[in-house]
């Protein structure tokens, strides 16, 4: 006899198991009567749950027989984990759920909620990469579907929990600032992952977040529900070791299920589903399975894995269980279990195979088309759409203290007076993040806001920048425009999977069905007097430069600045575009450019209908009124104000007409605006206080020569390859007037 693979072994075992089964029956029960005694689970929803089961373990089988003709392309299965169909069949369809990769029963079940959808034609294209494929549009194999509520995951592990948690608590605080859910106030999130995830920095940082607030009685209607197999990919989970670290864990309220026995588990899981929906607290729902036919279709157990311990587990397959309730009960005969098996086959066969015909992407165009949707017309109408004048007045105290009616001030202030207005003009944005509130920032950029917005819309988060994206994630998915803030750029690089692999990548996983729009300021990058190290002079933004769909702007000035965030949250509004605007914290309070007391980095409070274009820089031209042809720098940030004093000396020098050119926009870079710029300009000079490696500079670089100016003597002059020192040491790694001067020495 050849040998079995274990999905073969899986499969044989089913029909073997059904064929020999000889216990006692019972008399067929009605629909509603309980499907086994003293079974929460009624006959009539214990049929439907195992066809769901049944779906699930023939998707897995199919994909792993059609992944080796190319016809499938991902074999990470569910089985043994088909009793998390309970939890959907408990849960409701607008009860937004963020799901673990082995969610095929589950999603059978949850589609029932909608009859005119079909599981396994839509899982078929999933699997099949079809451009038809209703969740991602053949982007990825995702659990995901727009009508069921069911937000896609790819399978970073963990990485879902923290957003999990912050829709659940967007549920609860959109109710109290007015704003009206899309789904119905009751609703709970379901969260599902594994034993072995639930040990990830990621996935504790929700836990804590959720106990954090139940802790002070506010409500986070979260169920989280570890699908407990005892083992991740090769690496078994101690013995208990699920139950140990959370049965007692305060605020977060513990139930165990059986999801091996239909009949067993159901009440189980009902008592966890009912409590969460009712208390409005984080709830843990550990459930019990096992993993069968390994990892993936890639994995190959019996070479790694004792064949007894192998068997043991297969003997505990759920759908053997289920098979045997239904026999038991006096439900189904055998031959009615194994004709709905055969059945069920021969449907995931067909499905796939018609999937396999349909079409797939075949261009980037089409990968790319939900990615950065950008709408230029109607971001700009939003962007210089004022808010309502008379809140604006009460918010700022009266007319006469309109901020456009103050004289000139600094960066700090006039991004205080811009948060100012959108929090008028957006009732659903709020603004959050560590030490925001009463005390008003670190840098008192966000000071005021709290007196005049409340607690219910600018608050303190606890001390978790996982936690700040996560809930930035959930609020933007029940429709509310978060306004996170993280309190150093150093600060932001420890949580950055929460926009790389989650944010960004949400349209692009949806196919654009799902969005997920928000406005991230940082306080970065380094020159800072008085508040030295690196943690608070952190200058590399690399991290965010090749994220992609993501926008990135960097103001070195008040008015723009101001201007900026306008048009970036037009974009998160109109477009639903994830975007950060990067506070140079140096030029927070700066007022001077050339000389003390000159007031020129003072800038005016533009009116709140002026916005500026995405990806357009600023020109500065020579104060001698010429065309700047002689030289043109290219820079942002704090390198606007230090080019335009070393402009001066440089012209001093040589007599050269300069152009200053602060790009603004640093993701997407515009390589079509420095194209245009380099060439009205006879040199080039490239002024990136970022790291030398990786930084702006050598996108800068790229974009001049495959424009083909690679020919015009340039000069980049960037910050060194290493970490930020104390004190005045600082200085010695970015740029200076003085290398930007020398720069232009060596270009003549
Ligand atoms: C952040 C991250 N690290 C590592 C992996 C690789 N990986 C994928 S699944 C997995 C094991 C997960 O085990 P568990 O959480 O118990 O879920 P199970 O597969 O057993 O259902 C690992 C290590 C990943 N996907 N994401
Ligand atoms: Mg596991």
């Amino acid at each position: 006899m050849r040998s079995l693979n274990r999905a073969e072994v899986c499969d044989v075992n089913f029909t073997e198991f059904v064929q020999r089964w000889r216990g006692p029956v019972r008399e067929s029960p009605a629909s509603e009567q309980s499907i086994l005694p003293g079974s929460a689970l009624d006959a009539g929803g214990f049929r439907e749950i195992f066809e769901s089961q049944l779906i699930s373990r023939h998707l897995d089988l199919m994909a792993r027989v059609l992944r080796v003709q190319d016809k499938v392309f991902y074999t990470i299965g569910s089985s043994g984990h088909e009793g998390n169909a309970m939890v959907a069949r408990l849960t409701r369809h607008t009860d937004p759920a963020f799901l673990h990769y082995r969610s095929g029963a589950f999603m059978a079940e949850r589609f029932r909620k909608l009859p005119e959808m079909d599981p396994v034609i839509d899982s078929a294209l999933s699997f099949a990469a079809s451009k038809e494929d209703p969740a991602s549009g053949g982007r990825h194999k995702v659990w995901g579907s727009k009508p069921l509520w069911v937000l896609p995951q790819t399978s970073t592990i963990a990485s879902h929990l923290p957003k999990a948690f912050g829709t659940a608590v967007a549920i609860e605080q959109a109710r109290r600032i007015g704003h009206a859910l899309p789904i119905p106030d009751d609703s709970i999130v379901v969260c599902s992952f594994g034993d072995a995830s639930a040990n990830h920095a990621t996935a504790q940082s929700a836990f804590n977040a959720a106990a954090w607030t139940a802790y002070q009685k506010l409500p986070a209607p979260v169920l989280f529900v570890c699908e407990d197999n005892g083992i991740g990919i090769s690496v078994k989970t101690p013995d208990g070791w699920i139950g140990r670290s959370f049965r007692e864990r305060a605020d977060l309220d513990y139930f165990h299920a059986d999801a091996l026995d239909l009949a067993r588990g159901y009440g189980d899981v009902q008592r966890a589903i009912e409590h969460c929906r009712r208390s409005r607290r984080p709830t843990f729902l550990h459930l019990r399975t096992v993993r069968l036919m390994g990892h993936a279709g890639t994995d190959f157990e019996i070479e790694w894995r004792n064949i007894d311990e192998l068997c043991a587990v297969e003997a505990t397959d759920p759908l053997l269980r289920s098979a045997a309730i239904a026999m038991e009960s006096g439900l189904m005969h055998a031959d009615e279990v194994l004709t709905r098996y055969e059945q069920i086959r021969r449907r995931c066969f067909a499905a796939a195979e018609d999937a396999d015909r349909r079409p797939r992407l075949t261009t980037l165009d089409e990968v790319m088309a939900p990615l950065a949707p950008y709408s230029p017309q109607q971001v700009q109408a939003e962007a210089e759409r004022p808010g309502d004048n008379a809140r604006r007045v009460a918010v700022f105290g009266g007319a006469h203290k309109l901020p456009e009616q103050q004289p000139p001030r600094h960066l700090a202030i006039q991004i205080n007076n811009a948060l100012h207005d959108l929090l008028c003009k957006y009732p659903e944005a709020l603004l959050f993040g560590e030490d925001v509130a009463q005390k008003g920032g670190v840098y008192t950029v966000t000071k005021g806001l709290h007196k005049a917005f409340g607690n219910r819309r600018v608050f303190n988060t606890l001390l978790d920048e996982t936690t700040i994206l996560g809930l930035a994630q959930g609020y933007a998915n029940m429709g509310l425009l978060p306004l996170p803030e993280i309190q150093y750029l150093a600060y932001f690089h420890n949580a950055c999977d929460q926009i790389r692999g989650e944010a960004a990548s949400l349209q692009f996983f949806s196919n654009g069905q799902y969005r997920n729009p928000m406005v991230l300021r940082i306080a970065s990058l380094g020159y800072q007097r008085g508040f030295g190290g690196h943690f608070h002079n952190d200058n590399s933004i690399t991290a965010l430069r090749d994220i992609p769909g993501l926008v990135v702007g960097c103001p070195s000035r008040g008015d723009e600045a101001a201007m900026m965030l306008r048009t970036l949250t037009a974009l998160a509004k109109v477009d639903g575009r994830v975007c950060a605007m990067l506070e140079p914290i140096a030029l927070y309070m700066t007022k001077d450019l050339y000389a003390p007391g000159d007031g020129l980095w003072l800038s005016d409070y533009p009116a709140p209908d002026q916005a500026l274009p995405l990806g357009v820089g600023r020109v500065y031209l020579p104060e001698d009124g010429g065309a700047g042809e002689d030289l043109v720098i290219l820079t942002f940030g704090n390198g606007v104000p230090m080019s335009l004093r070393a402009a001066r000396a440089i012209h001093r020098k040589y007599g050269w007409s300069i152009r200053v050119v602060d790009l603004r926009w640093l993701v997407p870079l515009n390589e079509d605006f420095i194209r245009e710029q380099v060439a009205k300009a006879e040199r080039i000079l490239i002024v990136d206080e970022g790291r030398r490696s990786a930084g702006v500079g050598e996108g800068i670089i790229s974009a001049v020569i495959e424009a083909g100016y690679g020919a015009r003597p340039f000069r980049r002059v960037a910050g060194a390859d290493t970490f930020t020192p104390l004190a005045g040491a600082a200085f010695l790694v970015i740029p200076s007037e003085a290398d930007i001067v020398a720069a232009a020495d060596s270009l003549q």
